[in-house]
């Protein structure tokens, strides 16, 4: 099986309370030089969602940019994204494949060793560890893990591994030289008064 290969920054395009919008926030990401999108909009009807997806597919390909979508394997489809990310639970790899066909990206959370061992038996492309540090962006995070996850499930696995949970610019090189090949941020980048430059720092910093 070809492994992908990811960027060294996974950008998530989450408003959460900035009153940014998803597309002006997918083009400060793009524009500072983010290669890898998710879009991850859980309080929006699934028409809202598509919308955005359609406009972040458009400005992504522009970019030469990968695109996936949070949850949703239909939205995934619909606007042809490059993938999908599903949580724990979500529907099985299986099932978002049957929906994306073989070609598609699928990455789940996983926030311990077992669990990512199960995501990559069932076929994931990737799995996302954490949260690494304490994150405000997500409704009911557990308990953060710290590195040491990082490190324990990049010995238990061989699949691409995408880090997340309240990383900043100064922690991202720590996290991805514990293991993880990709670093995931939410509010250091949509929070961040220059959204670009905010990716640009750590794009650096990951160099
Ligand atoms: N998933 P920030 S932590 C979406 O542990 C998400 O699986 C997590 O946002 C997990 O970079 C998290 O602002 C929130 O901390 C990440």
């Amino acid at each position: 099986m070809t492994r992908v290969r990811l960027p060294p920054l996974y950008a998530i395009v989450d408003p959460l309370d900035t009153g940014r919008t998803p597309t002006e926030l997918a083009a400060a990401l793009l524009a500072g030089g983010a290669m890898l999108l998710q879009l991850r909009l859980k309080d929006a009807s699934s028409g809202a969602l598509l919308e955005s997806a359609h406009a972040i597919r458009a400005l992504t390909r522009q970019h030469g940019a990968r695109f996936i979508v949070n949850d949703r394997p239909d939205i995934a489809r619909a606007a042809t994204a490059d993938g999908v990310h599903l949580g724990q639970d979500d529907i099985p790899v299986a099932a978002a494949r049957r929906v994306l066909g073989p070609g598609p990206l699928i990455g789940i959370s996983t926030h311990e060793v077992a669990q990512a061992e199960a995501a990559a038996a069932s076929g994931a492309d990737y799995v996302g560890v954490g949260p690494i540090y304490a994150t405000q962006s997500k409704e009911g995070a557990l308990l953060p893990r710290g590195i040491a996850l990082v490190r324990a499930v990049r010995a238990a696995v061989a699949v691409p591994l995408v880090a997340i949970g309240g990383i900043t610019a100064d922690t991202a090189r720590a996290v991805r030289d514990a293991g993880a090949d990709s670093v995931a941020m939410i509010g250091a980048l949509v929070r961040a008064p220059d959204v670009a430059d905010a990716v640009r720092t750590v794009l650096r910093r990951l160099a």
